[in-house]
């Protein structure tokens, strides 16, 4: 009998040219590093773990890095005048520079984005100490924010060559915080496309859904989004841009405190969210407040879930449901003078949306603090 040669399957799948583990670490430039870690650490329940500064041979600028769960933040200050953190903190005020993005090769990430059109911030550096080596590499995204890819070639060390173990006696409880699922950016007028344009061709993102000024106007408040994501699905960037509406946008009055794009909100996700919000109000961090008469229609609109409505009242927390589950959310005040970076707390129960259904909620809570700050 003739034996038949088996073949192969033709099945093509488009590989990812920039295969992204994860968000590595996010880097705010903050008037008072020493001050910021302090808050993220009480208020937040970040723990410290490294430090760099004049202790470790820096002269210009000095960090400390709190970790809670897979998020590490890293606050940022100048130590002398003249440097481009005093430059970035002078127009920006406090606010995220750099959003870190974790891959295997931080070389070929730099190659393949710049060959695809990405503005060079950082060609690749390998940087060693006794713990190993690891290899960063950068991008300019919108605004002065920027990407860096970081190649960790099993690097033991505490963070990154350079940082010392931070061990204070000051150790308050993480409040259950454990990964970041998204990342807001709020870009200029017309400038949507260009965005989401160079997170599709440089990044190799694909659009995941787009809300337009329709679905989400109120009587002030009108913005455009989009949500961009990567292969993977680790790494999620929704991008703003205002909308004319009968008064300033949201996105306009970010746009004039920041003097120009930015990031807006950083989601993360917690397992518990119930607890969480209670942790983080009973230490102190300040959230937006929806009218009680949210949760009067809310299970009619949401159907069956597992917590408590008492409890989400009580606490300001919102649902959603889309095809696939719901979620739990709720957005803190901007957590600097300018009105500009907030934090989204966030509980995913199958849905993997952003909250369209509380849209016109949030967004009218967003404007009463607007006008106490007469900024409509
Ligand atoms: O990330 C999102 O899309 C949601 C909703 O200015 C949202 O958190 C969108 C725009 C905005 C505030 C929240
Ligand atoms: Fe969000």
């Amino acid at each position: 009998m003739e034996t038949l040669e088996l073949t192969k399957p033709t099945i093509e799948t488009t590989k990812d040219f920039l295969p992204l583990n994860g968000t590595d670490y996010l880097e705010l430039y903050v008037g008072n590093a020493r001050q910021a870690a302090h808050y993220f650490q009480t208020a937040f329940g970040f723990q410290p773990l490294a430090h760099a500064g004049l202790e470790t041979g820096l002269h210009d600028q000095e960090s400390y890095v709190v970790v809670q769960g897979k998020i590490r933040l890293v606050l940022t200050s100048p130590l002398v005048k003249g440097t481009e953190i005093g430059k970035h903190l002078d127009r920006h005020g406090d606010g995220v520079r750099v959003v870190a993005l974790w891959v295997d090769d931080a070389t070929y990430s730099y190659q393949e984005t710049v060959k695809r059109g990405a503005k060079p911030f950082m060609a690749p550096t390998l940087e060693e100490d006794g713990q190993g080596r690891v290899v960063r590499s950068g991008i300019r995204a919108y605004g002065d924010t920027v990407h860096i890819f970081v190649e960790r070639k099993a690097y033991a060390g505490v963070f990154l060559p350079g940082f010392k173990v931070w061990e204070p006696h000051y150790q308050p409880a993480p409040v259950g915080l454990n990964y970041v699922d998204h990342m807001v950016g709020n870009v200029g007028w017309n400038e949507m496309n260009t965005w989401t344009s160079f997170y599709a061709k440089v990044m190799g993102f694909s659009q995941l859904v787009s809300f337009d000024d329709k679905d989400i106007s109120t009587d002030y408040t009108a913005l455009m989004s989009k949500v961009m994501s990567n292969g993977n699905g680790r790494i999620k960037f929704p991008i703003n841009e205002p909308a004319e509406g009968r008064k300033k946008s949201q996105v306009e009055e970010y746009l004039d405190f920041y003097d120009g794009p930015g990031i807006q909100h950083i989601a993360v996700a917690t397992d518990d969210i119930v607890g969480t919000v209670t942790d983080l109000k009973n230490r102190g961090v300040e959230f937006l407040q929806v009218p009680q008469a949210y949760y009067d229609d809310l299970l009619s609109r949401v159907g069956d879930i597992d917590e408590e409505l008492d409890e989400l009242r009580k606490l300001g927390i919102l649902v959603d449901r889309d095809e696939e589950g719901y979620l739990l959310q709720i957005f803190s005040k901007p957590i600097m003078p300018r009105p500009t970076l907030f934090f989204e707390i966030i509980q995913r129960k199958g849905a993997r949306s952003f909250g369209k259904g509380n849209f016109k909620a949030l967004f009218e809570a967003i404007e009463r603090e607007q006008e106490l700050r007469g900024t409509l």
